[in-house]
This record gives structure tokens, C-alpha cells and sequence, in this order.
């Protein structure tokens, strides 16, 4: 498999309006192949992997601690990836799993999500593996029912507590990131006094496009 990253502008590969930034990156994936006995999922996904040093990260130094696990577009494909892999209580603090549909990055910068935003819940330790499960399986069963709105889940964790995000396309569609509010809620079955919090990437993305503009870097990352 030669997934890869490489310097050049957005992810969609008929090219991407900021073409002028250094910022973004474009991702080459092959096409998933499919086995004609298996069930499709409405989506192919890729998942990855990162886990940063404590305070050590920086906007152009998240795209190199990416790394790709593993692809699928079958159920059959999931459950072969997912039952061999640890799950994200045994990960180590600074840990990402990073679910994200197949071909957009799991990046402020990718051309999916630079318009988008992402919903948080912080979760006390302990319940991580039952909320992410539940979050995963409702997102290849399109639970939220907000058409191509989702682009990927992202499950944190850190030292004192742990943190899911759904992240999605227009961060202004209110109607659609209240939908996206409550299915979570839902599915993650959180009691009413769980505070959830919706930011767009909009604000991040432009204090990135700036520190890497007066660093002179381009992010960069082979896998
Ligand atoms: P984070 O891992 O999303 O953690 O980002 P968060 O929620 O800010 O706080 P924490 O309490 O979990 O640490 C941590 C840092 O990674 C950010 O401050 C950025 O420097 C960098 N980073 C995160 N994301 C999602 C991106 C991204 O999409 N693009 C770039 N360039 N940097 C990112």
C-alpha cells in the first residue's frame, strides 16, 4: 500500500482553490477494493494513528505524527481491522485515534473540513472504549442522518481525561451541527448535564496559515 502525503495543496484531487498555501497536503490513496461478497459501507474510512509529546506539539509538526493504519470499506474489513487493535484506554496519554472517511485528512487544512468544525465531549476516565464503539459504529451505520455532512471522529486521550470529536463539513449549517449535537448525545448515551462544545476550525486554520507563512515551512509527511 503506498499511502502517502506529500507537500502539494488540498486533498481533492481536482484541485483545491488555495493552491497557494504551503499549508495543506494532499493525500493519495489507492482505491479500496472491495470483495463482491462483502457488505459495502456507504463510506470507505481510514483510521489513524498519532501521539505527540507532552506540549511538544505544533501545527506543522501534527501532519508528520500521522500515521496510517488501515483502510476499509466493508464491514467485514472493519471488524478485521478493529478486533486486532488495542483499544484507546490502553493507549498511551497524547494518544489520537483518528477515524476519517477515505480520502480526506484528519486535518483543519484538508479541503472537507477547512470550511467545518468539530463537536467535543470531554469524558471522565473510564467510559472511552464504550463511547468510541458506540461513535464508530454509528458513524459507519449513518446514524446522523446528515447526508455527506460527517467527515471522521477523532478519540483523545489524555492524562485526566479523555475526549471525543465529530467532526464535519460546514461549521455555519446550524441545523446540521445541531443534528450532529444530538445524535452524539444520544449515542454516547451522556447524561444532560455533560457539557458538549462546538468549534469551527476557521479560527485554528488561519493562526496555522500564518505561524507556517513567517516559519517559511512547508508541512510535509511520507508514510
Ligand atoms: P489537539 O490534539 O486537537 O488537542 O491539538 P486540543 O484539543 O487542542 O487540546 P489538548 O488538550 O487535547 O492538547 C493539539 C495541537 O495539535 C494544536 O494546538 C495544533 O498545534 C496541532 N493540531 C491539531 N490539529 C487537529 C491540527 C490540524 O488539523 N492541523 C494542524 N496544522 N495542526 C493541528
Amino acid at each position: 500500500m503506498s499511502e502517502k502525503f506529500d507537500g502539494a495543496k488540498g486533498s481533492d484531487e481536482s484541485g483545491d482553490e488555495d493552491s497557494s498555501s504551503n499549508q495543506s497536503l494532499k493525500l493519495r490513496l489507492p482505491p479500496l477494493e472491495i470483495n463482491p461478497n462483502e457488505n459495502q459501507l456507504q463510506y470507505g474510512y481510514a483510521l489513524w494513528y498519532s501521539r505527540r509529546s507532552v506540549g511538544k506539539q505544533t501545527d506543522r509538526r501534527y501532519a508528520e505524527n500521522l500515521k496510517l493504519i488501515g483502510r476499509f470499506g466493508s464491514v467485514e474489513q472493519f471488524w478485521s481491522l478493529y478486533s486486532h487493535l488495542i483499544r484507546p484506554s490502553e493507549l498511551m496519554a497524547y494518544s489520537d485515534f483518528h477515524l476519517f472517511k477515505h480520502g480526506i485528512k484528519p486535518m483543519w487544512e484538508d479541503s472537507a473540513n477547512k470550511y467545518g468544525g468539530k463537536w467535543a465531549v470531554t469524558l471522565r476516565k473510564g467510559s472511552v472504549d464504550r463511547c468510541w464503539e458506540n461513535l464508530v459504529l454509528a458513524m459507519l451505520g449513518e446514524q446522523f442522518m446528515v447526508g455527506e455532512e460527517i467527515c471522521g471522529a477523532v478519540v483523545s486521550i489524555r492524562y485526566q481525561e479523555d475526549k471525543i470529536c465529530v467532526w464535519n463539513k460546514t461549521s455555519s449549517d446550524v441545523a446540521t451541527t445541531a443534528r450532529i449535537r444530538d445524535t452524539l448525545r444520544r449515542i454516547l448515551n451522556l447524561p444532560t448535564d455533560v457539557l458538549m462544545d462546538y468549534k469551527p476550525h476557521n479560527e485554528r486554520l488561519k493562526y496555522a496559515t500564518i505561524k507556517s507563512q513567517s516559519d517559511g515551512g512547508v508541512v510535509k509527511a511520507d508514510y
